[in-house]
């Protein structure tokens, strides 16, 4: 696996604009920087940790305790869930939504589109420790097109022989300035699982999505864009994506986050996850041979 900066800046630097550096010692990422934003993203896991359009808030959440620890999920930016959503379905003791964003990937494309936008490509190292739960041949590979929008494609390819059912997810960290004075709009009326009460029924959404306690939900189905509307921060982020079914929106409030101890002082407050998934009953079957498309574009209004 290439995680030389030297070679990798040869292969797939891009003067001024796509550029591998190490943080914290020896955690490799990337930085990109052109005329619409600048972004970050980890090596490990493929993780997305920040994009900034030129003039705007950071649109992306990056816990202040974050650790960036080789094989430790990053706290933050966009965690690549797969090839399970949440718990695995058989053997909890494995890890909560899969080991592609604890693992090493390798860069495989970087170019500067005509639109002044940059795109970088990673493809996830399969090894046998990746096989712990997932008996299967497949092939991963995510492409970011950083330029006036976000855009990604998580591209699940089944090389084997024989079918395979795959969970997955953009968990994307949204930057807001109080999730006590945002809303989500675009899941009115939809019904989602509840997983704060232990998603027994389901539920139906009234209107837009406020924040005043722990939220935990699986929209399901809900295929429309949702935008994030933020007074606090003058601006609206819309979430559109392609083949996904299942949004999951979600924010551990004051005594989950500080359970989890990695979220920062009230860090709960700056941060709301919108996640476009494949999860629950919205988990993709494909054939060998078959490939499957999850794809997203947020762009800031
Ligand atoms: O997507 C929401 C969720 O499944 C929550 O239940 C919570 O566990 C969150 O993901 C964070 O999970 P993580 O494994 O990153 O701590």
């Amino acid at each position: 696996m290439n995680t030389d900066i030297t070679e990798l800046n040869s292969h797939f630097g891009i003067e001024d604009q796509v550029v591998f550096k190490t943080i914290h010692d020896d955690f490799v990422i990337v930085e990109i920087n052109n005329v619409h934003a600048t972004a970050s993203i980890a090596l490990q896991g493929a993780h997305f940790m920040s994009w900034v359009p030129k003039g705007e808030e950071p649109v992306i959440w990056m816990s202040q305790e974050a650790s960036f620890k080789s094989g430790k999920s990053i706290r933050g930016g966009i965690p690549v869930c797969w090839p399970w959503f949440g718990d695995h379905s058989t053997n909890s003791s494995l890890p909560a939504h899969g080991f592609a964003r604890t693992a090493l990937w390798e860069v495989i494309q970087t170019e500067a589109l005509k639109e002044d936008a940059t795109l970088i490509a990673f493809r996830l190292i399969q090894n046998d420790a990746n096989h712990d739960g997932w008996p299967y041949s497949s092939e991963l590979e995510i492409l970011f097109i950083i330029g006036e929008s976000l855009r990604i494609d998580l591209v699940t390819r089944n090389t084997g022989e024989s079918a395979f059912t795959v969970g997955d997810a953009l968990h994307t960290y949204f930057s807001v300035s109080d999730v006590r004075n945002i809303t989500i709009n675009g899941l009115e009326d939809c019904l989602y699982l509840d997983k704060v009460d232990g998603s027994v029924e389901k539920k139906q959404q009234i209107g837009a999505v406020r924040f005043d306690q722990e939220t935990d939900r699986i929209y399901l189905p809900s295929t429309d864009d949702c935008v994030i509307d933020d007074p606090g921060f003058k601006r609206r982020i819309r979430i559109s994506k392609l083949n996904s079914e299942s949004t999951v929106v979600w924010n551990p409030w004051i005594e989950k986050s500080i359970k989890m101890g990695d979220l920062g002082q009230d860090g709960y407050l700056d941060m709301v996850c919108v996640e476009s998934a494949n999860a629950a009953d919205d988990v993709v079957l494909l054939a060998p041979g078959e490939k499957h498309h999850l794809w997203v574009c947020y762009s800031v209004e």
